[in-house]
């Protein structure tokens, strides 16, 4: 398998959990503003929609959208617990995470990189986030991951996708359990593995 990706962008939560599952992938680094790979092909032959990250399977096959690959890649080491086990209620209480992640807190922050995006519009964008972030911190409160005490795919997607606050002046030390997810998180091996292979330690 090959991992199409961007440092610090959505595709680290899958190069998390490559590492947390001990998978072997190869990666490819995506330059999505010339929308080149780092191995030289062009970007819209892998994933047309433009978006990493994109997973080239052994078969020819490219799965896209990061709730897909996450899920695809837990699946193929399940005692590793990333995911449960399809038909149990945990399992759908995950993606109910990952649904949770993608819509309100991944796509919350689209606004955000857009740099002519009106103040007033950037305003509301950080007012959607911060309300969001006040449930996650409720939710979060006693407790080290998501799911309790288990680290699964919506953390290493959660952890990927807030650590993009920092670039926003959005201060997640209004929300402490959020912020003691993150430093719990960020001190997991495999995930300082990740952060590293993007070269992202120091801008952690
Ligand atoms: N729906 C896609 C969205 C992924 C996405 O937003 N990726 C961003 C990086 S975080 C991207 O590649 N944007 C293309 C660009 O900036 O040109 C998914 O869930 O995988």
């Amino acid at each position: 398998m090959k991992l199409y990706y961007s440092p610090g962008a959505s595709s680290l939560a899958p190069h998390i959990v490559i590492h947390e599952a001990g998978l072997e992938v190869e990666f490819d680094r995506v330059d999505l503003n010339t929308q080149t790979t780092a191995s030289g092909l062009r970007f819209c032959k892998v994933n047309p929609k433009g978006n990493v990250p994109a997973l080239a399977l052994r078969n020819g096959e490219v799965l896209t959208e990061v709730s897909v690959i996450l899920e695809y890649l837990a699946d193929h080491v399940p005692d590793r617990r990333l995911l449960p086990a399809p038909g149990s209620f945990d399992r759908y209480r995950v993606q109910e995470w990952v649904g949770f992640i993608g819509t309100e807190l991944h796509k919350g922050f689209g606004p955000l990189w857009d740099r002519l995006m009106p103040d007033a519009a950037r305003r509301l964008a950080v007012q959607c986030l911060q309300r969001q972030l006040t449930y996650l911190d409720r939710c979060l409160d006693g407790r080290s991951y998501l799911m309790g005490d288990k680290f699964t795919i919506a953390d290493a997607y959660c952890f990927t996708v807030l650590s993009w606050a920092r670039f926003h002046r959005l201060d997640l030390g209004d929300y402490p359990a959020v912020r003691a997810f993150m430093h719990e998180v960020a001190n997991r091996p495999m995930v300082r593995k990740a952060m590293e292979a993007e070269g992202l330690m120091q801008a952690a």
